[in-house]
C-alpha cells in the first residue's frame, strides 16, 4: 500500500535515535483545541497559560484559574481526547456546557517567568514590586478577550484554596470583562485560621512541608521526605518547628523565613489577610462564595468573606454563600461521604450542577433566571440544603434562632442551667513531652498514598477521650433533635501553672451506643467543630503577652461554623486539651518569645483548670434554632 511504502521510503538505517526531531501528535479526533501561549505582564514577564476550546464553539465565555500547581498538569487528569477527562472535576459543568477553559501558571511557577511569592499580597509595603495577582489577572483577561476569537468577550474566574485566593485577588481592581468569580475554599487569612496558623497555633506539620515543595525550586522537583511513618515521632524528636525546618535546610526558602519572622498578627499577616484587603475596595463582580463545614486547610476563610461582604451587598445581589458539608477538596470533586458520614448522594456534583452552573450561565450568557438564595447551606445529621436569606439565620421556616450557652458542669455533664458553684473546675496535667495527637496514632503525613487527611475534622475522638490529659463532658441522650447554624464559641474560664498555654476545644456528636444502620458508628464521637487557641495572645493577636500563672482567665474561642442536627438518642460532648500534635506545633508552657524556637528546657508540664462556677462559667455559646 501507499503508507507502507513511504513508511519505507522515510525509514534511514543511519540514524542514532529512533525519537523524530519534532513529534506534532495528530488531535484530529480530540473534541476540542489546545493552545499553549506565553502572555506578556505590563512588565513583560510572560505567564504560561493553557487554552482550552470545544471545537466548533462560538461566541462563548472563558473560565480563568491561575495556579501555583502547574498549568499542565491540572489540565491533563486524564491523558483523553475528550475535554471533559482532561479538565480538573471542579470543571464538570464547564467543560460540559462547553466554555472555553484556560488555566494559567502564577507569576515564577513551573512555564511562568518572573519571580514567586507565596500568597503574594497586593502590591503596596509587603510587595514592591509593582505587579501583583489583580494586575497579572488583569493583563491575562485583556489577552484573552482579544486573542480567542471564539470567546464572548466574558470570563469567570475559578478555583480552590490558592487557586481561591489568585480568583478573589482578581475582583480588585477588576478588568471589565470578568464578569463572575466562584471562590472555593480560598485561603484568607493564614493566621488567623487558614493555612499557616490557627490563633497563633503553628501548623506545622502542613506548613513547612508545603512551603518546601512550593519554594525549593520552581518546578517542585525536590520533594519534602519524611524519614519516619509517623510524623509523631518525627516532630516530637525535632523539638520545634524551627529545628525541623533546620533539619531540611530550609534556612534559604523565603517563605520559611516570613513564617518564622512573624509568628504573630502583626501588620505582615494583617495587611495580606484576604478578608481586610477586599473590605477596602469596591465589590463589583458577582461572587459565589464556596465554604466547607470539615476544611481541613481553609476553614476559617469563606464565613469570613460572607461575613465582611454581605454588608456591601445589602440587596444580596452580589454575594452567595455556599456552605456544604465538605472537606478542602469536595465541593470541586464527588461528596458522597466524609469518612464515616453519608450524604444525600453527591452534594458536590450537585452543588455545581444546580447552583454553580446556572450562577455562571446568567453572568456569562444572559440565562434569564438566578433562583440563587442568599446563602444555601447543608445540614449535617438531618442530611438536607437549606435556603437562608442570611448567615447565621435569624429565622428561617417559621423558626428563630437564637445563641444559647452549653455550661460545663461537675461530673462530666454539660447542660444549659449555669453552674452555682463557688469554686470549682476540672483539671489536668499537661505534659510537653507526651502532646495529644490531633488523630489515632501513627499520624500518616498528608501527602502519603494511605493518608485520610481530609477526614480528620470528624474522626472519632474516643482516642482523646480517655486520656488523663483531656477533660470531657456531655448531655444526657437528647430526647428531641437540636438544630443548630452558625458559629459556636467557647468561652473558657481557665487557669494553667505555667506562663502560656494552648487550648483545644472540641464540640462533638456522640452517637448512641448501637447504631442498628451501621454499628462501626455505635458511641462514635464524631468531631463536629473544633479549634486551637494560643493563651499568649489572649489580650492582643498582635502581642504575645506570659499569662499569669494560677490565674482564672477568660479566653473567647471563636470555633468553625455548624449546620448540624443532633438527632435524639445523640448526645453533645465538648472536650478540652492542651496539645493536638504534630498538626500544631507544642507550645512549651513556659513564656518564650517565639515557640518556633523554644530550647528545650522550656518544655514544662502544667496543670490547667478549666472553670465552673458562678464566676467563672465555662461554656459554648451555640446558635439554635428552635
Ligand atoms: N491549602 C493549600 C494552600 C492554600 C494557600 C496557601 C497555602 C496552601 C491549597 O490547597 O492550595
Amino acid at each position: 500500500s501507499n503508507a507502507m511504502k513511504k513508511l519505507r521510503d522515510d525509514f534511514s538505517e543511519d540514524s542514532d535515535s529512533d525519537i523524530p526531531e519534532k513529534f506534532t501528535p495528530k488531535t484530529d479526533l480530540f473534541d476540542y483545541t489546545r493552545r499553549e501561549e506565553m502572555i506578556p505582564m505590563r512588565d513583560g514577564v510572560k505567564l504560561n497559560t493553557i487554552i482550552l476550546i470545544p471545537k466548533g464553539v462560538q461566541n462563548t465565555p472563558i473560565v480563568l484559574t491561575r495556579t501555583p500547581y502547574h498549568a499542565e498538569r491540572r489540565t491533563l487528569r486524564f491523558n483523553s481526547s475528550s475535554l471533559s477527562m482532561v479538565v480538573p472535576q471542579m470543571n464538570d459543568t464547564t467543560s460540559a456546557a462547553r466554555y472555553i477553559i484556560v488555566y494559567q501558571d502564577v507569576r515564577g511557577k513551573y512555564g511562568s517567568e518572573g519571580g514567586y511569592m507565596m500568597n503574594k499580597p497586593l502590591t503596596g509595603p509587603l510587595n514592591t514590586t509593582g505587579t501583583d495577582h489583580s494586575t497579572d489577572t488583569y493583563d491575562t483577561i485583556d489577552w484573552l478577550v482579544k486573542n480567542i476569537p471564539e470567546s464572548n468577550g466574558r470570563v469567570a474566574a475559578i478555583g480552590g484554596s490558592y487557586e481561591g485566593y489568585t480568583t478573589l485577588m482578581c475582583t480588585i481592581n477588576p478588568h471589565p470583562a470578568l464578569k463572575a468569580v466562584v471562590p472555593f475554599a480560598s485561603m484568607v487569612d493564614g493566621w488567623m485560621g487558614d493555612d499557616w496558623f490557627h490563633m497563633g497555633a503553628f501548623r506545622q506539620e502542613a506548613s513547612l512541608p508545603y512551603a518546601y515543595n512550593q519554594e525549593a525550586t520552581r518546578k517542585n522537583e525536590i520533594k519534602w521526605w519524611s524519614g519516619s511513618y509517623d510524623t509523631y515521632d518525627a516532630y516530637l524528636r525535632a523539638g520545634n518547628a524551627g529545628a525541623m525546618a533546620a533539619s531540611r535546610g530550609m534556612e534559604s526558602i523565603g517563605f520559611w523565613k516570613k513564617l518564622a519572622a512573624h509568628p504573630s498578627y502583626d501588620s505582615f499577616w494583617q495587611q495580606q489577610a484576604m478578608d481586610k484587603m477586599l473590605a477596602q475596595h469596591p465589590l463589583t463582580v458577582p461572587m459565589l462564595i464556596v465554604g466547607g463545614l470539615f476544611d481541613q486547610e481553609d476553614i476559617y476563610g469563606s464565613p469570613k468573606l460572607y461575613k465582611v461582604l454581605a454588608p456591601k451587598d445589602p440587596e444580596g445581589k452580589l454575594v452567595h454563600f455556599v456552605l456544604g458539608p465538605w472537606n478542602h477538596g469536595q465541593g470541586r470533586r464527588d461528596a458522597r461521604s466524609l469518612g464515616p458520614l453519608q450524604f444525600e448522594g453527591d452534594t458536590g456534583g450537585w452543588f455545581r450542577r444546580n447552583v454553580m452552573q446556572p450562577f455562571l450561565d446568567h453572568y456569562l450568557k444572559d440565562a434569564p433566571k438566578l433562583d440563587i438564595p442568599r446563602v444555601l447551606s447543608y445540614e449535617t445529621g438531618a442530611n438536607a440544603w437549606h435556603r437562608y436569606d442570611d448567615w447565621p439565620p435569624e429565622r428561617t421556616e417559621g423558626q428563630e434562632a437564637h445563641y444559647c450557652d452549653l455550661y460545663v458542669q461537675e461530673d462530666g455533664k454539660l447542660g444549659f442551667e449555669m453552674p452555682a458553684a463557688k469554686q470549682a473546675f476540672d483539671e489536668y496535667v499537661s505534659d510537653p513531652a507526651k502532646p495529644v495527637p490531633y488523630r489515632q496514632r501513627p499520624t500518616i503525613p498528608s501527602y502519603a498514598a494511605e493518608s485520610t487527611w481530609g477526614e480528620w475534622l470528624v474522626d472519632d475522638q474516643r482516642h482523646t477521650a480517655s486520656r488523663t490529659d483531656v477533660l470531657v463532658w456531655a448531655t444526657e441522650p437528647l430526647k428531641e433533635p437540636l438544630r443548630v447554624a452558625g458559629q459556636p464559641v467557647a468561652r473558657l474560664f481557665a487557669s494553667t501553672s505555667g506562663s502560656d498555654a494552648d487550648w483545644v476545644v472540641k464540640i462533638i456528636d456522640v452517637w448512641p451506643d448501637e447504631v442498628p444502620e451501621n454499628p462501626k458508628l455505635g458511641g462514635y464521637q464524631q468531631m463536629l467543630s473544633a479549634d486551637i487557641f494560643r493563651g499568649r495572645y489572649r489580650e492582643d493577636f498582635a502581642v504575645a503577652k506570659p499569662l499569669v500563672p494560677d490565674k482564672v482567665l477568660e479566653y473567647r474561642i471563636p470555633l468553625p461554623q455548624v449546620s448540624h442536627t443532633f438527632l435524639p438518642g445523640h448526645r453533645i460532648m465538648v472536650q478540652v486539651q492542651s496539645s493536638w500534635f504534630p498538626l500544631y506545633d507544642r507550645n512549651p508552657q513556659t513564656f518564650v518569645p517565639n515557640i518556633m524556637f523554644a530550647p528545650p528546657e522550656s518544655y514544662r508540664k502544667a496543670t490547667q483548670r478549666v472553670w465552673r462556677t458562678a464566676e467563672y462559667p465555662t461554656a459554648i455559646e451555640i446558635h439554635i434554632i428552635s
